[in-house]
């Protein structure tokens, strides 16, 4: 905890480098030779996703905090235009050809000493696996809100998932530049809507095109910003005391006012920052600013690396795994083909849980209970990869040269660790998808099976059906769009969707037998299919004719969550 300090006036000062937070933690510490390289490489990474609603500014966020850390020389923009850089962690052609982010991005960078593995994801609900999958990889999230418009029901959603998985949520206030609501309600709205305790870090002074930058809780400084064009460079930023006459000259007397009255509301409350809280995801640091503009963007990479968690246990059938256990183990949570296009492979992403990692080791792999060697891996940074000698807890690395790696599997030198963290979702749209051109047959199979390697979309097989057409099953429709355009765009292969009349599916017992599936009888409409792990599931039209089902086979309970087996 630490009390809010008294303001310190004095002249201003333009800021040359970033103000003096204590250096990362790993650089104090104290050990014995031998361990203390595992634990300060463990100590100062820094793994962490952003998440939001879709539109809020995540991959602005993402690009500026690339920036402000020295990991971009020049920040693209989302609405770029045509000559000017694209963004780096919306790489994927159609995600620049719509402006949003349909797949998550890697980013790995090193900043102050630490090693940031950052995570942008896709707000839209139809990406929301890809989205839920990075959070079983990540140690904390930025969660960002459009200051507009408060929290809006997708970030609801991921924040529910955060809080049952107790990840600490740091937020941030976007886009004050625009007319925003009352900063007193967006914190009270945290705390009425999301049930979390909101310590605001920093303040917004004005908003709008007004807005002119934040007050800092924590040294009581205000920082004041100017906007530079298009948001590619750092803003200039000076920095004084609520008092300083020169920081004082710069507002006027409106915004001023408004911006004192309600920092002594704030002090009145007489809340102070709760380290513990905080990582308990008990309790939010909230800062505001642009992310367009780069207003707070520093504040926010300083004040989150501060306070954010190092890798933490992980725990497995109740026993912990410790990052610092000497064996190494990691579970892949995403895998992505075709990123680069001068190398048409697929990466499986491997978040590293315990021990050291190093290049050419041979692991346990999960799924085929196989010894593999490891000698392709990389450091991933957007599209970009390098070749990775080691890696330690936190680290997010790529791994080329593996088809038989699937999305949940486990890699260690120990084989009793086996992690169960990849959640799995029930589909609600269903498509059948055509190959109109019979000559293209083998670029159409091969693509598809990479897209559902790579857990795009799911597919289903219907049972008794002479229709060879695949059935594929997405939680959103825009998952069928995101198929069809990197079927063409990555494997040449053209792709027509037909309509089915199904919209809701349930998993039988997995024990069911064969016979046992002839028997049941299904209302009008229903169809029995097989999942990819050739579970048996039943189609139905609507819920109605899902309970009607329920209430005419008592002794066959069906499930709505997908089943994690997979049968012969
Ligand atoms: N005015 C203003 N616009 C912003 C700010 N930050 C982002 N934007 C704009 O908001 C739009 C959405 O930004 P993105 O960064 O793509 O949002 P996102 O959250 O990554 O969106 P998805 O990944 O598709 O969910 C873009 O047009 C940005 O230029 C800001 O601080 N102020
Ligand atoms: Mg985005």
């Amino acid at each position: 905890m630490f009390p809010v300090p008294a303001p310190l006036g004095g002249s201003l000062r333009p800021v040359a480098r970033r103000r003096g937070f204590p250096p990362c933690p790993a650089r104090n510490l104290r050990y014995p030779v031998r361990f203390v390289s595992i634990a300060k490489e463990i100590a100062r990474r820094r793994t962490f996703a952003i998440i939001s609603h879709p539109d809020a500014g995540k991959t602005t966020l993402t690009e500026k905090l690339l920036l402000y850390g020295g990991a971009v020389q020049l920040a693209g923009s989302v609405t770029a235009r045509k000559n000017q850089r694209a963004t780096t962690s919306d790489w994927m052609e159609l995600e620049k050809k719509r402006g949003i982010s349909i797949s998550s991005t890697v980013l790995q960078f090193d900043y102050d000493g630490y090693r940031i593995n950052l995570l942008d994801t896709p707000g839209h609900k139809d990406f929301s696996e890809d989205t839920y999958r990075v959070l079983t990889a990540v140690d904390s999230v930025v969660m960002v809100i459009d200051a507009a418009k408060g929290i809006e029901p997708q970030t609801r959603k991921l924040f529910e998932v955060c809080r049952q998985r107790g990840v600490p949520i740091f937020t941030f206030m976007n886009k004050c530049d625009r007319p925003m609501k009352n900063p007193l309600e967006l914190v009270d709205e945290l705390e009425r809507v999301l049930g979390i305790g909101a310590f605001p870090v920093n303040w917004p002074i004005g908003d709008g095109f007004d807005f002119r930058g934040v007050f800092d809780r924590q040294t009581s400084q205000m920082h004041l910003f100017e906007r530079t064009v298009g948001g590619q460079f750092r803003a200039p930023v000076s920095v004084g005391g609520v008092d300083d006459p020169a920081v004082r000259g710069q507002l006027d007397d409106t915004t001023f006012k408004k911006t004192v009255e309600e920092l002594e509301m704030l002090e009145h409350a007489g809340e102070l920052f709760d380290d513990a809280a905080v990582l308990a995801g008990q309790s939010t640091p909230v800062f505001f600013g642009s992310a367009s503009n780069n207003f707070g963007v520093q504040l926010l990479l300083d004040g989150f690396l501060r306070h954010s968690p190092a890798p933490k246990p992980r725990v497995l059938a109740g026993t912990q795994i410790s990052p610092e256990y000497p064996q190494f183990s990691g579970f892949i949570f995403k895998i992505q083909a075709n990123m680069d296009p001068r190398h048409r492979d697929r990466i499986a992403f491997i978040r590293v849980c315990s021990g050291k990692f190093e290049r050419d080791m041979t692991v346990h792999h999960s799924r085929s209970e196989k010894k593999v060697r490891l000698s392709s891996s990389h450091k991933i940074f957007g599209n970009e990869r390098e070749t990775l000698d080691e890696a330690f807890p936190g680290d997010v690395i790529g791994l080329v040269g593996h088809d038989s790696f699937g999305i949940g599997d486990t890699l260690t030198t120990d084989p009793a660790i086996r992690y169960k963290e990849i959640p799995r979702f029930t589909p609600e749209a269903f498509s059948y998808l055509h190959n109109p051109n019979p000559g293209k047959y083998k670029q159409f199979r091969q693509g598809l099976d990479q897209l559902l390697q790579e857990g795009v979309i799911q597919a289903l097989y219907l049972r008794n059906s002479s229709i060879k057409t695949p059935l594929l099953a997405a939680v959103g429709p825009l998952q069928f769009e995101v198929v069809q355009y990197r079927l063409e765009s990555e494997y040449g292969a053209a792709s027509r969707l037909e309509a089915t009349p199904w919209t809701v599916v349930r998993w039988l017992p997995t024990d069911i037998q064969e016979d046992a599936l002839d028997g049941l009888s299904l209302p009008t409409g229903a169809r029995i299919a097989y999942d990819l792990g050739k579970n048996p599931v039943v189609l139905f039209q609507n819920d109605w004719s899902a309970n009607y089902f329920g209430e005419t086979n008592k002794a066959v309970p069906l499930s709505s969550l997908p089943v994690q087996t997979v049968r012969d």
